[in-house]
């Protein structure tokens, strides 16, 4: 015999739709001008901002409720360093001969090579990990969508909170467990250095798909 799950009374704020309008509107152009930022300054970020955005992140839905994520927050000068190290090592493999020139023909107009100096220099640096088991050997689901929910929650937030991000994925990346001290069951997902702009800061000329190629409507 099964019982009825438990429930609580949904929290829903419905909106008039002028104001829907507004905020969608808001949160287009604050995501529109979002950009992945390679040149970050020094400057000390408040660490209480990252943390509230870390815990927005962990309301992400995911398969089965099970959470299956673990954010890493670095900002210990020389964890950093050992991970620039360990990233730049990666790196030098990938560009000087692991990845086919296709991979690094899409690449030349970011302008990306194995150095990495924003692996120091970003005051923060938040390591996503996806858990495969719980810490029990107990089954997760949807790892990868659900992790994957989680760090669009993250970069969201952050922007929102006005904080640069970069979407960095040092390949392979296994160095982060070692670096980090996780468990077995866990593997890094994303590696996101967090902090402002230098000033002046640039970025590529690249333009997101128009509507019309991304949306069907029927
Ligand atoms: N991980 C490398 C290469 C790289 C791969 C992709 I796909 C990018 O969008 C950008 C870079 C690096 O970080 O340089």
């Amino acid at each position: 015999m099964s019982s009825e799950p438990s429930t609580v009374p949904l929290s829903f704020e419905r909106l008039e739709e002028p104001e829907m309008r507004a905020r969608a509107d808001a949160f287009f152009e604050n995501v529109r001008r979002r950009r992945s930022v390679r040149h970050f300054s020094s400057e000390p970020i408040p660490l209480d901002v990252v943390e509230r955005c870390i815990e927005a992140a962990a309301q992400a839905p995911s398969g089965a409720n099970k959470q299956p994520w673990t954010f890493v927050l670095v900002t210990d000068p020389d964890t950093k360093r050992r991970i620039r190290e360990a990233a730049e090592e990666e790196e030098r493999g990938f560009y000087g001969g692991r990845a086919p020139q296709a991979w690094l023909d899409d690449l030349a107009h970011l302008g990306t090579d194995a150095h990495k100096p924003f692996l120091e220099e970003a005051p923060a640096l938040v390591v996503v990990f996806l858990q495969r088991t719980d810490d029990a050997g107990g089954r997760h689901y949807y790892v990868h969508e659900s992790v994957g929910l989680a760090t669009g929650f993250l970069i969201a937030a952050l922007a929102h909170a006005g904080l640069a991000t970069l979407t960095h994925t040092p390949s392979p990346m296994g160095f982060l467990s070692e670096i980090l001290g996780r468990p077995e069951n866990e593997r890094p997902f994303l590696l996101l250095p967090v902090g402002y702009p230098i000033t002046d800061c640039r970025v590529p000329d690249i333009r997101r798909k128009p509507t019309n190629e991304v949306l069907i409507r029927r």
